[in-house]
Protein backbone atom coordinates (compact mmCIF):
# COMPACT_ATOMS: atom_id res chain seq x y z
CA UNK A 1 0.00 0.00 0.00
CA UNK A 2 1.06 3.52 -0.71
CA UNK A 3 2.79 5.94 1.41
CA UNK A 4 -0.46 7.55 3.41
CA UNK A 5 -0.32 11.17 4.68
CA UNK A 6 -3.25 12.80 7.14
CA UNK A 7 -3.37 16.41 7.20
CA UNK A 8 -5.91 17.89 8.97
CA UNK A 9 -7.79 21.13 7.86
CA UNK A 10 -7.21 20.44 4.93
CA UNK A 11 -10.24 21.64 3.73
CA UNK A 12 -8.82 25.32 2.86
CA UNK A 13 -5.62 27.21 3.10
CA UNK A 14 -2.66 25.74 4.27
CA UNK A 15 -4.36 22.38 4.68
CA UNK A 16 -5.92 22.44 1.37
CA UNK A 17 -2.22 23.04 -0.51
CA UNK A 18 -0.37 20.48 1.70
CA UNK A 19 -3.02 18.15 0.76
CA UNK A 20 -2.42 18.68 -2.93
CA UNK A 21 1.21 18.86 -2.77
CA UNK A 22 1.64 16.04 -0.84
CA UNK A 23 -0.26 13.95 -3.50
CA UNK A 24 1.20 15.49 -6.01
CA UNK A 25 4.83 13.98 -4.40
CA UNK A 26 2.82 10.83 -4.77
CA UNK A 27 1.50 10.27 -1.38
CA UNK A 28 -2.02 8.87 -0.85
CA UNK A 29 -3.77 11.70 1.48
CA UNK A 30 -6.50 11.39 3.74
CA UNK A 31 -8.07 15.19 3.81
CA UNK A 32 -9.65 16.09 7.14
CA UNK A 33 -11.81 18.62 8.44
CA UNK A 34 -14.80 19.74 9.63
CA UNK A 35 -16.63 21.19 7.03
CA UNK A 36 -18.35 18.73 4.70
CA UNK A 37 -18.87 20.51 1.33
CA UNK A 38 -15.31 22.59 1.58
CA UNK A 39 -13.58 18.59 2.25
CA UNK A 40 -15.60 16.71 -0.46
CA UNK A 41 -14.86 19.26 -3.43
CA UNK A 42 -11.23 19.72 -2.14
CA UNK A 43 -10.51 15.84 -2.37
CA UNK A 44 -12.81 15.59 -5.63
CA UNK A 45 -10.58 17.53 -7.01
CA UNK A 46 -7.49 16.07 -6.38
CA UNK A 47 -9.02 12.65 -7.11
CA UNK A 48 -10.23 13.95 -10.43
CA UNK A 49 -6.89 14.59 -11.25
CA UNK A 50 -5.66 11.16 -11.03
CA UNK A 51 -4.22 11.37 -7.39
CA UNK A 52 -5.36 9.06 -4.43
CA UNK A 53 -7.28 10.92 -2.16
CA UNK A 54 -9.74 10.18 0.04
CA UNK A 55 -12.13 12.77 2.92
CA UNK A 56 -13.16 12.24 6.31
CA UNK A 57 -15.01 14.70 8.04
CA UNK A 58 -13.03 14.91 11.61
CA UNK A 59 -13.21 17.62 14.35
CA UNK A 60 -9.50 17.33 15.79
CA UNK A 61 -10.86 18.16 19.00
CA UNK A 62 -13.12 15.32 19.29
CA UNK A 63 -11.38 12.31 21.21
CA UNK A 64 -13.47 9.55 20.45
CA UNK A 65 -13.55 10.61 16.79
CA UNK A 66 -9.90 10.94 16.33
CA UNK A 67 -9.67 7.30 17.66
CA UNK A 68 -12.41 6.25 15.83
CA UNK A 69 -10.55 7.45 12.54
CA UNK A 70 -7.06 6.39 13.55
CA UNK A 71 -8.11 2.74 13.58
CA UNK A 72 -9.70 3.22 10.61
CA UNK A 73 -6.55 3.75 8.85
CA UNK A 74 -4.48 0.76 7.24
CA UNK A 75 -1.07 2.91 7.96
CA UNK A 76 -0.26 6.46 8.28
CA UNK A 77 3.29 7.23 7.31
CA UNK A 78 2.99 11.05 7.39
CA UNK A 79 0.46 13.55 10.01
CA UNK A 80 0.27 16.83 9.67
CA UNK A 81 -1.09 18.46 12.56
CA UNK A 82 -2.10 22.05 10.22
CA UNK A 83 -5.55 22.39 11.80
CA UNK A 84 -5.72 25.68 14.05
CA UNK A 85 -6.18 29.12 14.00
CA UNK A 86 -6.71 32.83 15.90
CA UNK A 87 -10.05 33.75 17.01
CA UNK A 88 -10.19 37.42 18.25
CA UNK A 89 -7.84 40.61 18.57
CA UNK A 90 -8.84 42.07 21.82
CA UNK A 91 -6.04 42.97 24.21
CA UNK A 92 -5.91 40.16 27.42
CA UNK A 93 -7.63 42.57 29.77
CA UNK A 94 -10.69 42.55 27.42
CA UNK A 95 -10.29 38.95 25.86
CA UNK A 96 -12.76 36.40 25.98
CA UNK A 97 -11.31 33.07 28.08
CA UNK A 98 -13.83 31.19 25.79
CA UNK A 99 -11.85 32.38 22.93
CA UNK A 100 -8.95 31.22 24.50
CA UNK A 101 -10.12 28.13 25.53
CA UNK A 102 -11.05 27.17 22.22
CA UNK A 103 -7.84 28.08 20.52
CA UNK A 104 -5.85 25.92 22.87
CA UNK A 105 -8.42 23.03 22.18
CA UNK A 106 -7.67 22.94 18.66
CA UNK A 107 -4.01 24.56 18.12
CA UNK A 108 -2.70 22.70 21.11
CA UNK A 109 -5.24 19.59 21.92
CA UNK A 110 -6.04 18.87 18.74
CA UNK A 111 -2.25 18.40 17.42
CA UNK A 112 -2.18 16.20 20.60
CA UNK A 113 -5.27 13.86 19.97
CA UNK A 114 -3.94 13.23 16.52
CA UNK A 115 -0.72 12.48 17.36
CA UNK A 116 -2.00 10.33 20.37
CA UNK A 117 -4.30 8.46 18.07
CA UNK A 118 -1.30 7.87 15.41
CA UNK A 119 1.74 7.17 16.85
CA UNK A 120 1.39 3.23 16.73
CA UNK A 121 1.06 3.86 13.36
CA UNK A 122 3.57 6.07 12.50
CA UNK A 123 6.00 4.42 14.60
CA UNK A 124 4.49 1.19 12.82
CA UNK A 125 5.68 2.74 9.58
CA UNK A 126 9.37 2.40 10.33
CA UNK A 127 9.86 5.91 8.69
CA UNK A 128 6.73 8.07 10.18
CA UNK A 129 6.84 12.10 10.24
CA UNK A 130 4.64 14.26 12.52
CA UNK A 131 4.48 17.94 10.96
CA UNK A 132 3.35 20.47 13.56
CA UNK A 133 2.25 23.70 11.74
CA UNK A 134 2.77 26.57 14.47
CA UNK A 135 3.61 29.84 13.78
CA UNK A 136 6.06 32.57 14.71
CA UNK A 137 3.65 34.18 16.88
CA UNK A 138 4.76 31.02 18.91
CA UNK A 139 7.96 32.72 19.42
CA UNK A 140 7.33 36.57 19.96
CA UNK A 141 4.21 38.41 21.64
CA UNK A 142 2.15 41.05 19.91
CA UNK A 143 -0.52 43.30 21.08
CA UNK A 144 -4.32 41.15 20.69
CA UNK A 145 -2.61 38.13 19.91
CA UNK A 146 -2.30 36.79 23.16
CA UNK A 147 -4.67 33.78 23.29
CA UNK A 148 -2.85 32.84 19.85
CA UNK A 149 0.33 33.53 20.79
CA UNK A 150 -0.46 31.13 23.71
CA UNK A 151 -1.58 28.26 22.02
CA UNK A 152 0.90 28.45 19.26
CA UNK A 153 3.38 28.86 22.01
CA UNK A 154 2.16 25.61 23.47
CA UNK A 155 2.31 23.58 20.07
CA UNK A 156 5.75 24.68 19.59
CA UNK A 157 6.42 23.35 23.43
CA UNK A 158 4.57 19.87 22.29
CA UNK A 159 6.65 19.95 19.23
CA UNK A 160 9.79 20.28 21.25
CA UNK A 161 8.70 17.68 23.67
CA UNK A 162 7.87 15.36 21.67
CA UNK A 163 10.99 15.20 19.30
CA UNK A 164 12.93 14.87 22.71
CA UNK A 165 10.66 11.73 23.66
CA UNK A 166 10.80 9.89 20.14
CA UNK A 167 14.54 10.16 19.62
CA UNK A 168 15.26 6.10 19.12
CA UNK A 169 12.06 5.93 17.36
CA UNK A 170 11.57 5.89 13.72
CA UNK A 171 9.84 9.05 13.49
CA UNK A 172 10.86 12.63 12.56
CA UNK A 173 9.07 15.92 14.44
CA UNK A 174 8.86 18.56 12.20
CA UNK A 175 7.61 22.03 13.15
CA UNK A 176 6.87 24.44 10.40
CA UNK A 177 6.05 27.85 12.01
CA UNK A 178 4.78 30.48 9.01
CA UNK A 179 4.79 34.22 9.90
CA UNK A 180 2.55 36.59 7.63
CA UNK A 181 0.25 34.36 4.93
CA UNK A 182 -2.84 35.40 2.96
CA UNK A 183 -5.21 32.81 3.32
CA UNK A 184 -8.85 33.14 2.92
CA UNK A 185 -9.98 32.84 6.27
CA UNK A 186 -7.20 33.46 8.90
CA UNK A 187 -7.39 37.08 9.21
CA UNK A 188 -11.16 36.57 8.41
CA UNK A 189 -11.74 34.56 11.56
CA UNK A 190 -9.59 36.09 13.85
CA UNK A 191 -12.09 39.47 13.12
CA UNK A 192 -14.74 37.45 13.55
CA UNK A 193 -15.83 37.80 9.91
CA UNK A 194 -14.69 41.23 9.56
CA UNK A 195 -13.31 41.90 6.04
CA UNK A 196 -12.17 45.32 6.27
CA UNK A 197 -9.92 44.60 9.22
CA UNK A 198 -8.60 41.42 7.89
CA UNK A 199 -8.37 42.96 4.51
CA UNK A 200 -5.83 45.94 6.61
CA UNK A 201 -3.59 43.14 8.02
CA UNK A 202 -2.20 42.45 4.19
CA UNK A 203 -2.42 45.95 3.18
CA UNK A 204 0.62 47.50 1.44
CA UNK A 205 2.12 44.76 1.87
CA UNK A 206 4.13 43.51 -1.29
CA UNK A 207 3.67 39.47 -1.58
CA UNK A 208 2.35 37.53 1.99
CA UNK A 209 2.89 34.49 1.45
CA UNK A 210 0.31 32.32 0.41
CA UNK A 211 -0.97 28.99 1.39
CA UNK A 212 1.16 27.20 -1.63
CA UNK A 213 4.33 28.90 -0.01
CA UNK A 214 3.58 27.20 2.88
CA UNK A 215 2.99 23.60 1.51
CA UNK A 216 6.35 24.07 -0.23
CA UNK A 217 7.75 24.07 2.70
CA UNK A 218 6.28 21.53 4.29
CA UNK A 219 6.45 19.11 1.50
CA UNK A 220 10.20 19.97 1.16
CA UNK A 221 10.93 18.92 4.74
CA UNK A 222 8.84 15.85 4.56
CA UNK A 223 10.62 14.98 1.58
CA UNK A 224 14.57 15.11 3.16
CA UNK A 225 15.73 11.65 3.34
CA UNK A 226 14.56 9.60 6.04
CA UNK A 227 17.59 10.72 8.38
CA UNK A 228 17.01 14.53 7.79
CA UNK A 229 14.93 16.06 10.50
CA UNK A 230 13.88 19.77 9.60
CA UNK A 231 13.41 20.47 13.31
CA UNK A 232 12.55 23.65 12.90
CA UNK A 233 11.62 26.27 9.98
CA UNK A 234 10.78 29.89 9.77
CA UNK A 235 9.26 30.98 7.10
CA UNK A 236 7.71 34.46 6.35
CA UNK A 237 7.63 37.08 3.16
CA UNK A 238 10.20 39.24 2.46
CA UNK A 239 8.53 41.78 3.23
CA UNK A 240 8.44 40.42 7.22
CA UNK A 241 11.70 41.03 8.58
CA UNK A 242 10.16 40.25 12.04
CA UNK A 243 7.05 40.28 13.71
CA UNK A 244 6.86 44.12 14.07
CA UNK A 245 9.01 44.85 11.51
CA UNK A 246 6.70 44.76 8.16
CA UNK A 247 7.16 47.28 5.14
CA UNK A 248 4.32 48.48 3.94
CA UNK A 249 4.10 50.67 0.44
CA UNK A 250 2.50 54.23 0.73
C1 LIG B 1 0.08 33.71 11.80
C2 LIG B 1 1.17 34.70 11.95
O1 LIG B 1 1.70 37.08 12.65
O2 LIG B 1 -0.64 36.50 12.55
O3 LIG B 1 0.35 32.50 12.42
O4 LIG B 1 0.72 35.65 14.33
S1 LIG B 1 0.70 36.02 12.92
Amino acid sequence: MERTAVVTGASSGIGAATARRLAEAGYRVVLTARREDRLKAMTAELTGEGHDAAARLLDVTDRAAVDAFAASLERCDVLVNNAGGAIGAEPVASSDPADWRTMYEVNVLGTLHMTQALLPKLIESGDGTVVVLSSTAAFTAYEGGGGYVAAKSGAHALAGTLRLELCGEPVRVIEIAPGMVRTDEFAVNRFRGDEAKAAAVYQGVDQPLLAEDVADTVVWAVTRPSHVNVDLLVVRPRAQAAQHKVHRRG
